[in-house]
């Protein structure tokens, strides 16, 4: 097993392209981790193209994979990994997974990506948006939003950076120590917000990354960026700054 850390990876698989644990899996194991993926889904690709065939895992399914992990003792895990998530009851069932993984080890570092939209646009059903809000965002360690999602999640209309850190103050209110919203429009270019609230009650320490827009529209480049969060974060536990610095530059560094 790995020193650096072992790492549940619940996302989607596409057989052609990058996105879910396509983008996660691995990066992740390139920076030492040990990944166990679960695919939430196997599509041919991902969504966005005119058609896609394949299969959705159910909340059941997700239970009888971590019953045969546990039956084995294998459910140790430093942490959780979780992006796009279509249904409620799946969601519910990550919730209790959560809790399972948190009886085995207390420590459990849970990283969620709420996927829910961009761009102004849901592409989850509306239920979702109030169980993350409610249930999923108090139990993470990092949330890792965009623009859109911080705006669901808190009410709070983003225009500016000084509201991306005020949305990362609600957020820290709300559950997690670290936030990182990972791209906001402004002016052409993609701002970057990163917050760690290292004790309760104090005010967290904060900072922005300028990211040149690439005139391009990407697929997955969120999911890898979580997974990098993830990865960086952990070996740098105190400098969220550095952290998002090298996941920065690895996804420029792809391009
Ligand atoms: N592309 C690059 C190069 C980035 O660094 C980031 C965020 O850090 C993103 C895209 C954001 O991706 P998304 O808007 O899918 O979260
Ligand atoms: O990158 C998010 C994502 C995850 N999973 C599937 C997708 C997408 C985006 O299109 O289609 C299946």
């Amino acid at each position: 097993p790995s020193e650096t850390g072992r790492v549940l990876s619940i996302q989607s698989h596409t057989v052609q392209g990058y996105v879910g644990n396509k983008s996660a899996v691995f990066p992740l194991q390139l920076l030492g981790y040990d990944v166990d993926p679960i695919n939430s889904v196997q599509f041919s690709n991902h969504t966005g193209y005119p058609t896609f065939r394949g299969q959705v895992l159910n909340g059941q399914q997700l239970c009888d994979l971590i019953e045969g992990l546990e039956a084995n003792d294998l459910l140790y895990y430093t942490h959780l990994l979780t992006g796009y998530i279509g249904s409620v009851s799946f969601l519910n069932t990550v919730l209790e997974v959560v809790n399972k993984l948190r009886s085995i080890n207390p420590e459990l570092t849970y990283v969620c990506d709420p996927v829910m939209g961009d761009e102004g646009k849901l592409y989850v059903p509306l239920e979702l948006v109030s169980v993350y809000r409610e249930k999923v965002v108090p139990v993470a360690s990092m949330l890792t939003p965009n623009q859109f999602e911080a705006e669901q999640l808190t009410g709070f209309r983003i225009g500016s950076e000084r509201d991306g850190r005020e949305a990362c103050n609600i957020l820290h209110a709300a559950g997690p120590s670290k936030v990182v919203i990972t791209s906001i429009n402004i002016e052409g270019n993609l701002l970057l917000i990163g917050s760690h609230q290292k004790e309760k009650d104090q005010s967290p320490e904060q900072f922005k990354i300028i990211i040149p827009k690439i005139p391009a529209y990407f697929t997955g480049t969120g999911d890898l960026t979580t997974a990098l969060l993830l990865g960086w974060s952990n070996k740098y536990p105190d400098n969220l700054d550095k952290a998002a610095e090298l996941a920065v530059s690895s996804l420029q560094l792809d391009l």
